[in-house]
């Protein structure tokens, strides 16, 4: 067998066994490619006298042509492969069931359901919605509260107290939201509407109680407001949370240091059956503290208490929570359990809007 033909059935081998596009490739640039053993045959017709070449050149560009169009007729059959193979990995069975999208799957807390009815009913109302940092100055928790140095009511807070800094000042974890109302009275003119939903702390851990718990207080402070106001305020807010056309309420006159008057607010209720019933029954569920701004509160907040009044009132939203919903014990809230989630938590999409409902 010549050189030429033995070349030839050792490529025409090598094609026949390429099992990939990569391999026949390689094939390729082995043969064809610049240092490949026909593309040397070729690089030695410029050296041939003119009969070499014509018998032996001739026979070289037919190998070349040769094996160029084996190659290629070996690449279409192996794309082709190619594309079968993954046709047949990547098929998709559209029969299959839907699965569940994480907007399906997953829960809304209830803190988080109820915090946000509540600020849709008062953004609603015109109230903005503020927010302040949990850890807080004592001149902002207390002072500028008028908890005065020393007053029983810091120890009634059950405050949790930051070590002390550099400067010896001792931070805390802010016992209420009122705070934030001090830093918007330092920050805005009046008229001020705000609503500030957050994370609260005190010293205290049972079935109603939680170290970590959250509250919604609200300010309104403009020339001429009144007890009037306040009283209006919170039963507009009462009807649209509890979802009941009215409510009756009771002011019990109460004592905080922040404002003055103070009362601590009833709603009537019936407790008789399984789930408390709103607007109607002869029980009274305490469900919110309020008052007047306290003259030294507004003054500490730069705010002329001649010529500007105010109401501010504050709710437990878990509390809120515990009586809307019906969740026994509040220490559930914050365990992170998944089946307590499932069963109590809300669906992601429904969310509350007071033109599409509250609840659901
Ligand atoms: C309550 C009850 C009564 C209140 C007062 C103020 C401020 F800063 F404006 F004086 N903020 N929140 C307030 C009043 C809070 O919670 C039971």
């Amino acid at each position: 067998m010549s050189d030429l033909e033995s070349l030839k059935s050792s490529l025409l081998d090598e094609i026949e066994n390429a099992s990939d596009e990569a391999a026949i490739e390689a094939v390729r640039v082995n043969a064809l490619g610049k240092k490949g053993s026909i593309s040397e045959l070729l690089k030695t017709l410029g050296k041939m006298t003119p009969e070499e070449r014509q018998t032996r050149g001739a026979a070289i560009n037919a190998l070349k042509n040769e094996i160029g169009d084996a190659i290629a007729a070996k690449k279409t059959v192996l794309k082709e492969a190619a594309i079968n193979a993954r046709l047949a990995a990547e098929t998709v069975d559209v029969s299959l069931p839907v699965r569940q999208s994480p907007a399906e799957i997953g829960r809304i807390h209830p803190i988080s359901q109820v915090t946000d009815e509540i600020t849709a009913i008062l953004a609603d109302m015109g109230f903005s919605i503020a927010e302040g940092p949990d850890i807080e100055t004592d001149y902002y928790n207390f002072t500028a509260l008028n908890f005065p140095e020393g007053h029983p009511a810091r120890e009634m807070h059950d405050t949790f107290f930051l070590p002390p800094d550099e400067n010896g000042e001792r931070k805390v974890l802010r016992t209420h939201t009122s705070p934030v109302q001090v830093r918007t009275m330092e920050a805005q003119k009046p008229p001020i509407r705000i609503a500030i939903p957050g994370k609260t702390y005190r010293q205290d851990s049972d079935a109603t109680h939680s170290p970590m718990f959250h509250q919604v207080e609200g300010l309104v402070i403009d020339k001429m407001i009144h007890v009037g106001h306040l009283r209006w305020a919170l039963e507009e807010f009462c009807k649209s949370f509890f979802e009941v056309d009215s409510v009756t309420m009771r002011f019990r006159p109460s004592y905080f240091p922040f404002t003055e008057p103070s009362f601590e607010v009833d709603i009537q209720c019936d407790r008789s059956g399984p789930i408390v019933k709103f607007g109607e029954g002869s029980d009274w569920m305490e469900i919110l503290g309020c008052g007047m701004v306290n003259p030294n509160v507004l003054r500490y907040g730069g705010i002329d208490p001649d010529e500007y009044q105010g109401f501010a009132w504050g709710m437990g939203i878990d509390r809120l929570a515990t009586l809307k919903y019906g969740m026994p014990d509040l220490r559930d809230y914050f365990n992170a359990d998944v089946r307590w989630m499932n069963h109590y938590g809300f669906r992601p999409l429904d969310m509350p809007t007071l033109f599409g409902g509250l609840s659901f």
